[in-house]
């Protein structure tokens, strides 16, 4: 009968013993949409906005059932053109990092020609230290996303 309460306290320290442990890793993905290009068979975006609650945090990549390839993209102006560059596994911490029209994006080539507005894609994250993260974006046709911004 003594084991009972003996096993529930031990069972109280090992929680607490837990929560004295730095966090693990993890990463936040919200507002997740793809935009749908302006003529078909183009390629299309993704934006999205990231949170670390930890040290540096490098997005390596993102991955979908629907879409071939997906490249990572900024846009740097130099002498008034505004060009895409690929990024390199950009590094962020407990702050955020946008993703969003006319700066960072995700670049889907060969989406599912079936996606349309209002479908749910699923993207999913993958990070140097933390858990991947997969989220269901919203798919929005083309002019349609710059509504808020
Ligand atoms: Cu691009």
């Amino acid at each position: 009968m003594r084991l009972i309460p003996l096993a529930a306290a031990s069972a109280l320290l090992a929680l607490s013993a837990c929560n004295t442990k730095p966090a693990e890793p993890e990463v936040t993905v919200d507002e997740a949409w793809v935009q749908l290009p302006a003529v078909p068979g183009r390629p299309g975006a993704a934006y999205f906005t990231l949170s670390s609650n930890n040290d540096p945090t490098r997005l390596i990549g993102i991955a979908s059932p629907r879409v071939q390839r997906i490249e990572l993209h900024g846009t740097v102006t130099e002498q008034g053109i505004t060009r895409m560059r690929p990024l390199e596994a950009p590094l962020f911490t407990g702050s955020k990092l946008d993703f969003a029209p006319g700066g960072n994006h995700a670049m889907l080539f060969d989406l599912d020609p079936a996606l349309k507005a209002g479908d749910k894609v699923p993207l999913t994250f993958t990070f140097d230290t933390a858990p991947a993260v997969t989220v269901e974006a919203e798919v929005r046709a083309f002019g349609e996303g710059h509504a808020g911004h």
